[in-house]
């Protein structure tokens, strides 16, 4: 797949509208299109990288700095007490459908095994 191709490089770019809740120089976070809770957003690195496995110690401190943002999203969605949930699926046998690594935060329910 080209980098062009990826959905997650063209709504980091704004070429695919999402509904954004967070925006810095380098990540985004969105609201997912399919919701699997009343909180449900992903977390995406703008830089195109496939999987938590093509992280390398050169991104650490973004991907650092992006679970900094999700707790602090976490916060301001009112979820951080009550608790939520964060998920990279990586891989096929991780479920990941996307392949630009992206975190969801999912909160707002008491969460079952299965969602995420
Ligand atoms: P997964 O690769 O299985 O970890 O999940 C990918 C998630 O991305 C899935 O929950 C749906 C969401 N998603 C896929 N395409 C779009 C899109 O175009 N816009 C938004 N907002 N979310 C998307």
């Amino acid at each position: 797949m080209q980098i062009s191709d990826c959905i997650f490089c063209q709504i980091a770019q704004g070429k695919i509208p999402s509904e954004t809740v967070y925006e810095d120089d380098g990540l985004i976070a969105f609201k997912d299109i399919n919701p699997l809770a009343p909180v449900h957003l992903v977390v995406i690195p703008k830089i195109h990288l496939r999987s938590l496995n093509d992280v390398t110690p050169e991104n650490e401190p973004l991907i650092g700095h992006l679970l900094g943002v999700i707790r602090r999203l976490a916060e301001e969605l009112g979820v951080a007490e009550s608790g939520y949930r964060v998920v990279t699926n990586t891989g096929t046998d991780g479920g990941q459908v996307v392949g630009h690594l992206h975190f969801h935060l999912l909160g707002g329910q008491a969460l079952n095994a299965r969602i995420g």
